[in-house]
């Protein structure tokens, strides 16, 4: 085979997970992508990649990659014209409201959005459409506890700290394995590149996770922790730091810090003594860590997905950041700074250094009465949402880039909820697991044929930078781009009319943004004329989501303020460096990026405290004979949907039960016996992979697969389809505070199928 020569390069930001790395795309004379690899000019990444970013190719050629959009007719899918599609979508909204109300309708946005400008400017557009409060989204699988915490804490649910990874000298990360996920609310291309530039600088990394994972293999010292424990050794921690006096926030906080004695009062019972035998952990090893972490000149905690997805998620996500206040590394080089990003965001409007604090619970979900966060119920609520009859029950839905039949807990309960529903949209790439169940599947183009900038994940970056990527490949004639499928949506929902047009749309928001920012003191275009500032943004020709981020690049805190600042940021200047514009290091920002009612970095807020007793009960409900399910994930997939992609799958990536030699032993199981796994919730049955590599009693599982169910269109992972883990996880188990599933420590039983 020739492969033909590259004529053009395009530079873009990979979309598909949070570290952002920068792709160099070769294209052919007929645009035709021949090669992706790192762009070795990025400002970031400098040209790491990861296996799947040079997928973004496959996707886009993918035949099983929907381009036109789907009716189910007589229970199959079938492709139609966009015209007759937006009839479908208007007819079955409008029999569902007319016969259920607004209150039954219902929306679920799923983690693609989050990495995709269009779904971030617009997702809202189909929000608000609705006319209901139904709203569900895979953050009560993920990353709630860490907004919760910084709500609480710091006063806004995005001023979540990140660990200085260029600079720090001692990291404790639990939870989280950045070998294979490149990390995560903590964006750094090449974070094992980073981690291990802090040993070669001297520093020390500690890992905590029940699995030696390729990241406590590369790392100075592998805790090994009894799933679900990390709150009783978080708690042990802070409890040391006051026994043996060890607590000092630092001056550069210490006027800015309230709760510190509170804090020390409410752990004063949690001793390393005390908890050893649930976490696994001696009291030997908690000592000395606390220590470590006092001594070292400077440090970081941080935590992700196996610290967040357990049943004390939000406590566990508030006591990492009380560690790094309490050892002086808040806000300091080093330690767990805060990014100032380039788009600005709720910490950088308003008033600097105080504002209206953080609350939930504004509004309950109907059936089990969980608090609203951020707008949200917890998903683990939906499937009864859609079965319980009553006023408000879900009769139509919607998912925007999400596959809950797979990622979410108790999935089997989900999916036959989801065939019962009246009505259901999904805009999606493509026919599977969840959208299988929708009456009309819309497609938005490929990740090459839009333009890109990671509005939300540039919130939690090591280091601040900007930039944006235009589209590499056109959009196919008569698809409209993933924006004005979002937008007319929601006019649609408004309206019940399809001559909706999304740029009608996209003005009115526009106009919104200006009008909001020149009535706004704290906006460098405060008392500025609406329509100058739209006719400057106007000339450009830009429209839709770009449009809308060069005013806020314009008006954020590198701006250029529409003329007014000069070398400040536009969209412009972004593309005049397509390699990613450097903002610097991450600069201490307290207290002027506080916005608790008091002005304080709380402490030790009530709602956390109102928590320890059920953390402190946890300690005798430990069960030394009981089995545990945690996750995993590989390298080369990225959560359900990657599995179509021959490139990434042919290899050593398969679905296993791994299960360590001595439990194998007592069970009966051997490696690529099968083994039958059974929680409160359901049964599966797997392939077991023995491995050294997990703690005893411990039992993973990755999450994401299960694709041999019928009346999908992904063939090639049909073929190795894998078994759903989430069949397994139970709604029922959830972090009260953020409604957070718990997808790690599973109570299991496990016996030999052979
Ligand atoms: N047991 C267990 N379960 C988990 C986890 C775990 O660790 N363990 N992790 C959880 C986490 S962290 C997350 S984020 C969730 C993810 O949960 P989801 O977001 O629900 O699931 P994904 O697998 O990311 O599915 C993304 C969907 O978007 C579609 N898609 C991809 N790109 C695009 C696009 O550009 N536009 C549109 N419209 N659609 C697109 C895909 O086809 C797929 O249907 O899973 C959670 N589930
Ligand atoms: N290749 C790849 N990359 C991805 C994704 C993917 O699916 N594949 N998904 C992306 C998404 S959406 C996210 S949110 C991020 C997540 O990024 P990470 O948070 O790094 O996620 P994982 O790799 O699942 O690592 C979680 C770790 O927690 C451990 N663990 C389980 N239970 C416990 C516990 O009780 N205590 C402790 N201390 N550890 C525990 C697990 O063994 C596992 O090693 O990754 C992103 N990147
Ligand atoms: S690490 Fe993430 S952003 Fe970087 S190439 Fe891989 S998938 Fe893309
Ligand atoms: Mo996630």
């Amino acid at each position: 085979m020739t492969i033909s020569p590259v004529v053009r390069t395009a530079y873009r930001t990979c979309p598909l997970c949070e570290a952002g790395c920068g792709l160099e795309i070769g294209l052919d004379a007929t645009e035709q992508v021949v090669r992706i690899r790192g762009d070795m000019d990025d400002v970031f990444s400098h040209g790491y990649i990861c296996p799947k970013g040079s997928t973004l190719k496959q996707i886009h050629e993918d035949p099983d990659r929907l381009r036109k959009p789907l009716i189910k007719k007589n229970g199959k899918h079938v492709e139609v014209s966009w015209d007759e599609a937006w009839e479908a979508v208007r007819d079955g909204f409008a029999k569902v409201i007319e016969k259920h109300g607004r209150s039954s309708l219902a929306v679920y946005l799923g983690n693609p959005g989050a990495h995709n400008l269009g779904a971030m400017m617009f997702n809202k557009t189909v929000v608000q459409s609705l006319g209901s409060f139904n709203r569900f989204s895979a953050s009560t699988v993920d990353q709630m506890p860490k907004h919760v915490a910084a709500g609480f804490m710091f006063g806004t649910p995005v001023t979540i700290p990140v660990p200085d990874l260029d600079h720090t000298d001692y990291l404790l990360l639990l939870g989280s394995n950045p070998y294979a996920s490149n990390g995560s609310v903590c964006t750094a291309p090449d974070f094992p590149g980073r981690l291990e530039a802090i040993r070669t600088r001297g520093g020390k990394v500690v890992v905590v996770d029940p699995r030696r994972t390729r990241t406590a293999d590369e790392a100075d010292e592998w805790i090994s922790i009894r799933p679900g424990t990390d709150g009783l050794f978080l708690a042990a921690i802070i409890n040391v730091l006051y026994a043996d006096g060890l607590v000092d926030v630092g001056d550069h906080v210490r006027s800015n810090v309230s709760g510190v004695d509170e804090l020390g009062a409410e752990l004063a019972t949690f001793t390393p003594e005390l908890v050893e035998l649930a976490t696994g952990i001696s009291a030997t090893v908690t000592r000395r860590i606390a220590h470590e972490l006092a001594a070292a000149p400077t440090a970081a905690v941080n935590g992700r997905i196996g610290v967040n997805t357990v049943l004390f998620g939000s406590v566990n996500a508030w006591l990492i950041d009380a560690i790094n206040t309490l050892t002086g590394n808040l806000d300091k080089r080093g330690g767990a700074m805060f990014a100032l990003p380039a788009t600005g965001g709720p910490n950088t409007r308003g008033t600097s250094g105080t504002g209206n604090g953080f609350r939930t619970g504004r509004g309950a979900s109907r059936v089990r009465k969980y608090p609203e966060v951020l707008g949200e119920f917890p998903v683990a609520t939906l499937a009864e949402e859609i079965t319980t009859p009553g006023n408000g029950q879900i009769r139509g839905f919607i998912t925007l880039a999400g596959n809950p039949a797979l990622s979410t807990p108790n999935s089997d309960a989900l999916d036959g909820a989801l065939s019962e529903l009246d009505f259901m949209v999904s805009v999606d790439i493509y026919l599977n697991e969840t959208s299988r169940h929708a009456d009309v599947v819309l497609p938005p183009p490929s990740q090459l044929q839009r333009d890109h900038y990671d509005l939300l994940l540039l919130q939690f970056a090591v280091r601040n930078v900007a930039n944006y990527s235009e589209q590499v490949l056109l959009i196919d004639e008569g698809q409209p781009d993933e924006w004005e499928i979002l937008a007319k949506l929601g006019g649609v929902l408004q309206t019940l009319d399809t001559n909706i047009e999304p740029s009608v749309i996209d003005d009115i928001a526009i106009d919104a943004l200006v009008q909001g920012a020149i009535k706004t003191s704290s906006s460098n275009v405060y008392g500025r004329d609406a329509q100058d500032i739209i006719q400057q943004l106007n000339a450009t020709g830009r429209r839709g989501p770009a449009r809308m981020l060069d005013f806020m690049l314009q008006t954020g805190p590198y701006g250029a303020g529409f003329g007014t600042i000069t070398d400040g940021l536009s969209l412009q200047k972004l593309l005049d460096n397509p390699h990613g514009v450097d903002l610097g290091e991450l600069e201490p920002r307290i207290p002027e990026i506080l916005r608790t009612t008091t002005g304080m970095v709380e402490l030790c807020p009530s709602e956390f405290r109102a928590d320890l007793a059920r953390l402190f009960d946890s300690i005798n409900e430990v069960d030394e004979t009981q089995m545990l399910l945690i996750g995993r994930r590989h390298l080369k997939t990225n959560n359900s949907w990657m599995h179509n992609i021959n490139v990434l799958t042919k290899g050593n990536v398969h679905c296993t039960l791994q299960v360590h030699p001595d439990d194998a032993r007592r069970l009966g199981l051997s490696d690529g016996s099968n083994a039958r796994v059974t929680s409160r919730v359901g049964t599966i049955d797997a392939p077991v992979e023995v491995t050294e590599s997990i703690r005893r009693g411990v039992v993973s599982l990755p999450h994401g697969w299960g694709h041999d169910v019928q009346g999908t269109l992904m063939r090639v992972a049909a073929k190795k389809a894998g078994v759903n883990s989430n069949v397994l996880t139970d709604s029922e188990a959830l972090d009260p505070l953020s409604g957070t599933s718990a997808l790690n420590a599973i109570p299991v039983v496990v016996l030999s199928l052979d």
